[in-house]
């Protein structure tokens, strides 16, 4: 006997209907699936074709373009574009945000194609990370960047491992797996566990001196409570925590030997790491903030490419080391 499992799409359009929602949101993620399916074959196929290497050029970020950056950066916009419901977007490939249908479109889209770039040599997993927002329909569209509070949705692939996990406002985290068919399958919803049995930290052990004194403390006080884990991709990362509770950190770096690699603001980018991670983590029940004690939701972005530290997980554990800032 064959056993069938309800697909993601089918997931979603029980969840419009029984909001009353109009199917322009069904038409985005179906561009986005199809997105995570094209960039999960090239993934999967890279070595083969030669394309898990470098492309020769330096990103925004001043860090190194692999290939495979920008095929799925390319990948992502055909299919966001196509859609016709993409006002604009913000890819990290992209310096200028990226206008698609200006006048039409209904949302704002903001990505990472292939998040965790130093694992795709070695075929690791990556992320393909993205937040969404709905234009104003109210009122004048003034364009702004949104925040993670105005996320209307935002999720992770975890690639080539096979898990799509989806923040939807609301209306709670939901994981699904890829079936034999490249379908995603089986909506399982994701409550953070509350025993502290399983709960594990994430951070690059590698920096620890380089972090504030009082996020220093706060580490030697804890370590030795939970089990340490640490991939280099936020969305495999992440995964783990929101399965086993706990805590990721990237805090800021302000005391490198060499103050040239100081990041005061941390180094991960607020509208398509840190607000995605956090907003799938607010539905699953957690809480994400910044060193300065501030919720990552409620901030406003100045422009695309921010960046912020972030402490993301278990609430518990997040209130408890934002008393040391
Ligand atoms: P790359 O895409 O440049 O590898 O960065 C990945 C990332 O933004 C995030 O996915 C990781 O959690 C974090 O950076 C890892 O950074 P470190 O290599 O400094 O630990």
């Amino acid at each position: 006997m064959i056993r069938f499992e309800q697909t993601f799409m089918n997931f979603l359009l029980e969840h419009q209907e029984r909001q009353h929602r109009t199917g322009h949101f069904l038409i985005l993620m179906d561009a986005v699936i199809s997105a995570a399916r094209h960039i999960q074959y090239y993934y999967l196929t890279g070595a083969l074709k030669g394309n898990l290497g470098l492309a020769g050029s330096v990103n925004i970020q001043g860090e190194d373009v692999m290939r495979m950056d920008q095929i799925a950066h390319e990948i992502a916009i055909h299919y966001l574009k196509s859609s016709g419901r993409v006002i604009h977007a913000v890819s990290e490939e992209s310096e200028p945000i990226i206008p698609m249908n200006v006048e039409g479109g209904r949302y704002f889209v903001y990505f990472d194609p292939l998040d965790g770039s130093s694992n795709v040599s070695h075929g690791l997993p990556v992320g393909f990370l993205f937040g969404v927002a709905k234009r104003n329909l109210e009122g004048t569209e003034d364009l702004h960047l949104r925040s993670g509070n105005e996320f209307i949705a935002a999720g992770m692939f975890v690639i080539p491992t096979g898990t799509f996990t989806m923040g939807l406002k609301d209306a709670g985290t939901w994981r699904f797996h890829m079936d034999e068919t490249m379908n995603y399958v089986r909506p399982t919803r994701i409550l953070l566990p509350e025993k502290k049995k399983t709960w594990e930290l994430s951070f690059n052990a590698a920096n620890r001196r380089a972090y504030a004194e009082k996020v220093q403390a706060w580490i030697m006080e804890n370590e030795n409570r939970y089990a340490f884990r640490y991939l280099g991709a936020l969305a495999g990362d992440f995964h783990r925590i929101l399965a086993n509770g706990g805590m990721f950190m990237y805090p800021a770096i302000v005391n490198h030997p060499d103050p040239k690699k100081n990041r005061p603001e941390g180094k991960l980018r607020l509208m398509y790491e840190a607000s995605v991670v956090a907003f799938m983590c607010r539905e699953a029940g957690g809480l994400a903030m910044n060193e300065k004690g501030v919720p990552i939701l409620d901030i406003k972005p100045e422009k695309p490419h921010q960046r912020c530290s972030l402490y993301v997980g278990s609430k518990a554990l997040v209130e408890d080391i934002a008393q040391a800032f």
